[in-house]
């Protein structure tokens, strides 16, 4: 596969006014072409200060920091620009650069050169994206254990032992005179260990979208039960409009908040009550609730006197979630209920923080407390394409003892785990991972 290695150039940093902005150029004319701008020599591994002139013109006082191949963040030569943080000082020296041969990037691009480079591999790569892209602490935290190889590593050590077993079963095809044939016992018995090794890395596979996207909690109930008001005292600020007409709430309200390092997608819905007698626009807001139970991984069913308020029709398309059921108004309307009701009210915030942690022991029953890295989709594919192809062996197994047979499959398995980390690769695998990057990282 032929890959382009020009020099390119983009603005590390948002285009918007603030204290600095980093420019950043990577090729082997990385050094030419910024040498061609800046009042000095440039001095490689040291920080250096100066200007960046063009025809003599002084555009701006900058920092350089100058990487020297191939120890940069893409491998190649490598010159940071910080410039102050005015749009019209990096646009100005953006354009300068490029006309002096230098191209735009692409999004990822320098990423992608780190791993065309071999400074990281694909799961890493992935793993730069998920950090910039991080809401919480939490996903933060996973996906800088995987940029420092945790994945990596695991997949490695897999794929290690595969392709130890795999030589083995060639040479004994090759040279049966001189190797000894592995017996299928020994096969079988390494490939159950990969397998359960492959479902042990899957099974935080759920974590990964809900650590990344965060979970959604939808408040559901009766017109006026006071969902916006609970809304607004989980968010602790007033998002929602509160009133004491019904159908106050006409459309479904999004916000986020971040509840003890988890991300909650907190969505407040218009009540819901029998359509007929109802006008259009809260008929929508209507159809927008039941669409937002279906979009939940938990609901909060509220009521003020009975669960029996609670539509049937709502339970029924809430069968497949987590559900907390919440008495409101303990305040002015206080009495004893079942023991999965959580009593709250959100004029004086009596039980939220309890319903923050009734949230919080369901996020958890998802998401195994050891959680330290995550997989996401694309991983998790070739995860299960290998376990397929070692399960492929186990079945032919016990058949056939024909190694041939077995090498197939276990060749297939090694090709999937190498697409995880990189080893194996085709353009449209790139294109997918790193055309969701922004352009300058
Ligand atoms: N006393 C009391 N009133 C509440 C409480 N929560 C909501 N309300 C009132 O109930 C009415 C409807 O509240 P709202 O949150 O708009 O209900 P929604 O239609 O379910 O969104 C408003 O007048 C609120 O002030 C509460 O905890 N205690
Ligand atoms: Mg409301």
């Amino acid at each position: 596969m032929e890959h382009n290695f020009d020099t390119i150039v983009a603005t590390a940093t948002p285009l918007a006014l603030s204290a600095i902005g980093v420019i950043r150029v990577s090729g082997t004319e990385a050094y030419n072409i910024v040498s061609s701008v800046f009042s000095k020599k440039i001095v490689p591994k040291y920080i250096n200060h100066g200007y960046i002139v063009d025809q003599g013109k002084k555009i701006d006082e900058v920092i350089l920091l100058p990487f020297v191949a191939p120890h940069s963040y893409t491998g190649e030569d490598v010159i940071e620009i910080q410039t102050h943080g005015s749009p019209s000082v990096i646009n100005s020296i953006l354009e300068l650069i490029l006309s002096k041969g230098a191209r735009m990037a692409q999004k990822g691009e320098f990423t992608k050169r780190a791993f065309l480079n071999h400074r990281i591999d694909l799961s890493q790569a992935e793993a730069v994206i998920d950090i910039i892209n991080s809401k919480t602490s939490k996903s933060a935290q996973n996906a800088l254990n995987n940029l420092e190889g945790y994945l990596r590593d695991k997949i490695n050590n897999l794929k290690n032992s595969l392709t130890d077993l795999y030589a083995k079963i060639i040479a004994s095809i090759d040279f049966p005179e001189d190797v000894k044939e592995i017996d299928k016992e020994t096969i079988v018995s390494i490939c159950s260990d990969k397998i359960t090794e492959i479902e042990n890395i899957l099974k935080n596979s759920k974590s990964h979208d809900f650590i990344r996207d965060g979970f959604n909690v939808c408040l559901i109930g009766k017109p006026n039960v006071g969902k916006s008001s609970l809304f607004n005292a989980l968010l602790n600020y007033s998002r929602a409009i509160v009133t004491p007409i019904e159908g106050t709430t006409r459309d479904t309200i999004k916000e986020t908040i971040n509840l003890d390092g988890y991300l909650i997608n907190l969505v407040d819905t218009a009540g819901i009550r029998d359509k007929n007698g109802v006008d259009l626009v809260e008929k929508i807001g209507i159809d927008n609730s039941i669409s937002a139970i279906q979009a939940s991984n938990i609901v909060l069913f509220l009521f003020e006197n009975t669960k029996l308020e609670i539509d049937d029709k709502l339970l029924n398309n809430s069968k497949d979630k987590s559900i907390i059921y919440v008495k409101t108004k303990c305040d002015i309307n206080d009495f004893d209920v079942d023991d999965d009701v959580i009593k709250i009210s959100s004029t004086t915030g009596f039980g939220i923080d309890k319903l923050k942690s009734k949230i919080l022991d369901v996020i958890k029953t998802v998401i195994p407390e050891e959680t330290d890295y995550t997989t996401n989709k694309r991983q998790q594919y070739c995860l299960l394409s290998a376990k397929n192809s070692l399960s492929n062996i186990i079945q032919t197994s016990k058949f056939t003892a024909e190694p041939d047979l077995f090498a197939m499959d276990l060749k297939s398995a090694i090709i999937s785990l190498g697409e995880i980390t990189g080893e194996v690769f085709t353009d449209s695998i790139l294109e997918d991972i790193f055309s969701n990057f922004c352009i300058g990282k």
